[in-house]
């Protein structure tokens, strides 16, 4: 709920009336207002004149993006263009910008998921379908793993739920390699060896196998169950566990927990981020089928809430002309051919700062010959356009959501009118249609159809599916409605829609990053509180921090700077301390600003995970240099 005096927006809360939210905000959010009035603000176009980005007309900068991207769709084809979309405000509209990509070329695009690309491809191989419970139904668990998730960072409105569920007598286990405030909320905390989980659920799952807790009724929806319990039993309990770097009695703990019926696992997305990240979330899965919490009140492995489920994206086709690996996306467009990569359209997106290897990223940026980024801000990746459309912020914005964290869905109206010099995404679009149709003569049959309507015919369009249900528009512009097509327990048929209906278990151990030796650091860039990826940090800090354990560095002292140093790069930042870290991990926050030298991205190589195509951005090794750079 927006407060707005005088045109100007002064607080963002939460509903009380929406049954997550509850009237609270995270921190991030409720900071938004300075954001929203910050004189960095894009408030006309900017064009590339003689090396310098100047303010431009939008008849000037429009007409010049069409030119050269009909000229190098002429030259070269449309495979030449590439249009990188990421989250942004993640509202349903952006799609329509896929929509006229589509009609102009296809073009090419990115090709996997750098985010949740690892667990979506888990849990799709496992379950053939990704989706969680319903957010309420943590409340009917005994016990709840919550496997490598921030609640009191990442999602704030889980906080009370896991409160209430202890209340009601749940005990929650947390695991994560990295201490933090969500274990105010857990009973037990394991801080397993990073990357070590799938050695985690192995040894509890070896337990389960010895104490004959396992489900017995397992085989009937599992494939390969025999080759899971060999797999479990290659090693002992104990053997696994020292591989995690836990106790026995850790592990014995977590199997405890699954035997415990009904025990939900909340996967977190931390620990897909890794070379052996979706096997890691299979894992995980096979943890909850093989103990018999699947498709029961109380259980179930979550890790994603089909927050798109509820909507209607028939419009698009997913037709590209060549994709590209969204973690490699630097090397990639450096070594496309045939066509290269010559031009690059940025939707809702900082990849400059927020990819792996971002120096690569950067370098591929500068070097083609056409960059456009439509964005609020002037971010890395706008710094090295040679256009930049400014666009509507979250408050102007008309939308429709899905969230990360729950199954209600919602309508943004603007609480306030955008400044004139802004367009939304969709107004961006039309007008670039508009200009490509009439250079190409296509007036009828051209893109401007494909992208035609306003923002309430698109909102209706994208509500086609749940609206005869009684999501339609008029009843999400009044309260949060919960997708009616989003069923709250999964599987509840212990039917699963795998080509054998059957739950497929994973039964081999997958391979890890491989070691550095000198780098005897893991580097966590993880969320913080302070800002989404690298928006609504307001002025970024002069310099990282990087917290570890005291004795992790030895005649160091808090304050003082030094270098961290990975096998592609080196950061600047200030030491903090924290000694309920394990020793070998250091933490800095994952936004930043890669021309600030804030990024950590500078660090993080480019690597896929096993599946999935995410990023590795976890397995990053460092060491540490004493003094500045
Ligand atoms: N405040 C804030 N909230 C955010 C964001 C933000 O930037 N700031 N980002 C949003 C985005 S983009 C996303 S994708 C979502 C989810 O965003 P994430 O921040 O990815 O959220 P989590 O699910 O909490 O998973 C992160 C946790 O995984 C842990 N982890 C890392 N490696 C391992 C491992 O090997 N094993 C285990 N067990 N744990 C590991 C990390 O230590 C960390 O605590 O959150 C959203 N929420
Ligand atoms: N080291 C490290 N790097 C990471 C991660 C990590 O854990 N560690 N996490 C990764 C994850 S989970 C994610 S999801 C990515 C996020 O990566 P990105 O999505 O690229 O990052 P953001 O910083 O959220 O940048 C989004 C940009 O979109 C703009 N924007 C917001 N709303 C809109 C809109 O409506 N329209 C348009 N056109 N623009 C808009 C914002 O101003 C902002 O500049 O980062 C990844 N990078
Ligand atoms: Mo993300």
């Amino acid at each position: 709920m927006a407060t707005v005096e005088d045109g100007r927006l002064v607080r963002l809360e939460g509903d009380p009336e929406h049954p997550v939210t509850r009237g609270f905000l995270c921190s991030r959010t409720t900071r938004f207002p300075a954001t929203q009035n910050s004189p960095a603000r894009l408030l006309s176009p900017l064009l590339r004149k003689g090396g310098e980005l100047v303010p431009a007309s939008w008849d000037e900068a429009i007409a010049f993006a069409a030119d050269r991207l009909l000229a190098i769709r002429g030259e070269s084809g449309p495979a030449a263009v590439l249009h990188y979309r990421s989250g942004g405000s993640l509202g349903l509209l952006k799609t329509v910008v896929d929509r006229f990509w589509e009609a102009f070329g296809p073009v090419s695009v990115k090709r996997g998921d750098i985010c949740s690309g690892a667990g979506d491809a888990a849990q799709m191989t496992d379950f053939g379908e990704e989706d969680s419970h319903d957010l309420f139904d943590l409340l009917n668990a005994r016990h709840i793993l919550l496997w490598g998730k921030n609640a009191h960072v990442s999602s704030v409105h889980l906080l009370p739920i896991l409160k209430e569920a202890r209340r009601k007598g749940a005990r929650v286990v947390l695991i994560d390699p990295v201490r933090h405030r969500t274990s105010h909320v857990a009973d037990s905390v394991i801080l397993p060896r990073p990357g070590g989980d799938f050695a985690l659920a192995m040894a509890a799952a070896a337990r389960l196998f010895e104490r004959g807790q396992a489900d017995p009724e397992a085989a009937s929806y599992c494939d390969h169950l025999d080759a899971f319990r060999a797999l479990a039993a290659s090693r002992t309990a104990e053997e696994w566990a020292a591989e995690a770097g836990v106790t026995p009695a850790e592990a014995d703990l977590v199997a405890s927990a699954l035997a415990g019926r009904p025990c939900a696992t909340v996967v977190g997305w931390g620990l897909g981020r890794r070379m052996n990240g979706s096997a890691t979330v299979r894992a995980l899965d096979a943890l909850g089928a093989v103990s018999g919490n699947l498709g029961i009140p109380g259980g179930g492995v979550s890790f994603y809430f089909k927050r798109r489920g509820a909507f209607d994206t028939s419009f698009l086709s997913g037709a590209s002309a060549r994709t590209l690996s969204e973690p490699l996306l630097g090397q990639e467009i450096l070594a496309a051919r045939e066509p290269e990569i010559r031009a690059v359209w940025v939707t809702a997106a900082n990849p400059v700062a927020m990819l792996p290897d971002s120096s690569t990223v950067a370098r591929a940026f500068q070097s083609r010959e056409l960059v456009v980024v439509v964005d609020s801000f002037l971010t890395d990746t706008a710094r090295r356009a040679h256009v930049v459309f400014p666009t509507t912020t979250l408050v102007e914005d008309d939308d429709l959501l899905g969230s990360y964290g729950h199954h209600w869905i919602g309508a943004s109206t603007p609480v306030l009118k955008r400044p004139e010099g802004v367009r939304s995404d969709l107004e961006i679009v039309q007008l670039l249609a508009r200009a490509i149709d009439d250079r190409t003569g296509a007036n009828g049959n051209g893109i401007g159809p494909a992208v035609a309507g306003s923002a309430a015919d698109w909102k209706r369009r994208l509500l086609a599916k749940v609206a005869p249900l009684g999501a339609t528009l008029e009843e999400l512009e009044k309260r949060p409605v919960r997708n009616p097509i989003a069923p709250p327990i999964l599987f509840a048929d212990r039917k699963f829609p795998t080509p054998s209906g059957k739950v497929n278990l994973v039964h081999a151990v997958p391979p890890s990053a491989p070691d550095e030796p000198g780098y005897p650091f893991w580097l966590f860039s993880n969320s913080t509180e302070h800002s989404q990826s690298s928006q609504w940090a307001g002025a970024p800090p002069a310099l990282v921090t990087v917290t570890c354990h005291p004795a992790a560095v030895p005649g160091l002292a808090e304050g003082d700077l030094v270098v961290l140093e990975s096998a592609i790069g080196r950061l600047t930042a200030r030491l903090a301390f924290d000694p309920e870290q394990r020793r070998d991990v250091l933490l800095v926050p994952k936004g930043g600003h890669l021309d600030a030298g804030t990024s950590a991205n500078v660090l993080v190589r480019a690597r896929a995970t096993d599946d999935g195509e995410g990023a590795a951005y976890m397995d990053c090794r460092v060491r540490i240099q004493w003094g500045r750079s």
